[in-house]
């Protein structure tokens, strides 16, 4: 069995239960076990505006298929997904990437590993930091939208790091309602509208601040 990362995301339709579905055929498949989900995260378009936003998220699998069988399979299940390939970039229902196979490198024109557009992708680089560091970064165009869900069941604390928010309070909160394990951490490196406990502001000089809430009980 190999290692492999994947990367699927989708803006037309019913978006999560076209990933979720698109994770359930992949983990029915004898072939593949998927081992971690990310968060899912809601993004803006990359490449081609004007369409809705995304929903993105990376898995870890393991597999006994070779890489272009691997890759087979993802395109059956985008076409069962009612994917249809109009223009480069587009709009699409379910789109799945291979974005490392093991520790192999190719180039080729079907199937080039590692992916060779990951690195400049924020929606690719911040799931696959959350799997990779236990990390979540929220910037304008990539923001967590929900935490375990299925196949993952996993519930560790994650760090989220914003760049500036209202409030890390309320940030902590929300995301404790959308499924943000006890123990997770909220930190901003600017905080405009929140409040310190008791009616105090906390106030640390300019361009040194950080701001955090963590969650105790996230229910
Ligand atoms: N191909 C080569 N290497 C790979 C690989 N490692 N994994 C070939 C998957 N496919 C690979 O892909 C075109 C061809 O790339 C395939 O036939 C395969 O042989 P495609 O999926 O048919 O077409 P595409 O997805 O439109 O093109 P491409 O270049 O894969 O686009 P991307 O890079 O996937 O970008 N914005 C947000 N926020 N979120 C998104 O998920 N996705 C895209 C698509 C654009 N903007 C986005 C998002
Ligand atoms: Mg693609």
């Amino acid at each position: 069995m190999t290692e492999a990362f994947l990367s699927i995301g989708g803006n037309l339709g019913d978006r999560l239960a076209n990933l979720q579905a698109a994770v359930r055929m992949l983990g029915d498949r004898e072939d593949i076990v998927v081992r971690e989900a990310s968060s899912l995260y809601e993004t803006e378009p990359f490449g081609v505006t004007g369409q809705p936003d995304y929903l993105n998220a990376v898995l870890r699998i393991e597999t006994g298929l070779e890489p272009e069988a691997l890759l087979d399979v993802c395109q059956q299940i985008e076409a069962r997904l009612g994917r249809v390939r109009i223009e480069r970039w587009g709009a699409r229902t379910v789109d799945i990437d291979i974005l490392t196979y093991g520790s192999l490198r190719q180039v080729d024109a079907r199937l080039t590993l590692p992916h060779p557009r990951m690195a400049e992708r924020a929606f690719v680089q911040i799931p696959l930091r959350e799997l990779q560091e236990g990390r979540i970064e929220w910037t304008e165009e990539v923001r967590p939208f929900a935490f375990g869900w299925s196949p993952s069941t996993r519930r560790t604390p994650l760090w989220v790091h914003r760049i500036e928010t209202g409030s890390t309070n309320d940030d902590a909160k929300q995301l404790a309602a959308a499924g943000l394990p006890g123990g997770s951490v909220v930190v901003a490196d600017r905080q405009t509208a929140g409040r310190g406990r008791m009616g105090r502001v906390w106030q640390s000089d300019a361009g040194a601040g950080v701001w955090m809430s963590i969650l105790l009980r996230p229910s």
